[in-house]
């Protein structure tokens, strides 16, 4: 209940009598709206282990509608699930993978996974609200270590120069380094040609074994091993070019020079020019 009072603006002039204040009652009638369902909490945020199969039930996300007063039902679907991971039961808002969750995926930021999720109502006109799940992935050992660079440059004799490599993987610590490095017993070549060196937990340094080797490209195969609690290994190719150096340890192989210098096109117009000048003295 209101109650609403009428006065004059301006004062009255003295002398006037002032009458008695009449009041009267307002009564307003307020109309119902529709309102929007809101889920709760709003970001939802669950944490678990990466790799969690496809089928999976992962959470009920679900939203309440404020109207009490008109009986409403609430419907769910997805807004923005960037990696289509997830799907949810429009009916009581159970979420589901639909794919393997990998913490490794571009999508995944600071181990976190955002998805966005609708709940709508009945009501005329219907009201909609939106809501976030918030994904924390926690890693396991799923991915194995390769080397890195794939490609390096060597000298046919030891000295002066060895390769620095370092392994690479995907995932966080221990399930990736500290590492092992280590050359495969065959071909029986490989460990007589060439040493490999642990330096730190994740470089290794690799050089010439023999006195030469001749030029030539060659697949090496190197074997690493992470620190996972279930250790992931892998055998990866580095593909090393052996070249003669100058004593600077610098690949002097007609190749480079054409690639560090002048092109093929520009050599063959210099060997025309040269022809044709030396045509003009005869
Ligand atoms: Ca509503
Ligand atoms: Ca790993
Ligand atoms: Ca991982």
């Amino acid at each position: 209940m209101l109650t609403v009072v009428a006065e004059n603006e301006v004062p009255l002039a003295s002398g006037i009598h002032r009458t008695r204040q009449s009041t009267s009652t307002v009564s307003i009638r307020v109309i119902d709206v529709n309102e929007s369902p809101n889920f709760d909490p709003n970001p939802k945020q669950v944490k678990l282990e990466e790799g969690l199969p496809q089928w999976s039930m992962l959470a009920t996300f679900t939203a309440h509608d404020p109207d009490r007063y008109m009986q409403q039902t609430i419907s769910y679907s997805k807004l923005f699930d960037p990696a289509n991971w997830l799907e949810i039961d429009p009916n009581n808002g159970r979420i589901s993978t639909i794919a393997v969750l990998d913490r490794e995926s571009p999508y995944v930021k600071n181990n976190l996974y955002n998805a966005t999720f609708m709940a709508h109502d009945n009501g005329i006109p219907p009201a909609s609200g939106t809501g976030t799940l918030q994904i924390y992935l926690l890693d396991i050992n799923d991915n194995a270590p390769r080397v890195f660079p794939q490609e390096a440059e060597v000298c046919e004799r030891p000295e002066p120069n060895a390769i620095n490599i370092t392994a690479v993987d995907g995932d966080l610590n221990p399930n990736a380094g500290p590492y092992a490095f280590e050359l495969p017993n065959r071909p029986s070549d490989i460990r007589r040609n060439w040493t490999l060196t642990r330096i730190s937990g994740d470089h290794a340094q690799l050089s010439l074994k023999i006195s030469y080797l001749e030029s030539g490209i060659y697949e090496l195969p190197i074997s690493i091993t992470d620190s996972g609690n279930l250790p992931m290994s892998n055998t990866t190719y580095l593909r090393i070019k052996v070249c003669q150096c100058d004593h600077h340890g610098d690949c002097v192989d007609m190749e480079r020079i054409m690639a560090a210098g002048l092109g093929t096109g520009a050599i063959i117009a210099i060997l025309i020019c040269i022809i044709i000048l030396l045509g003009k003295t005869h």
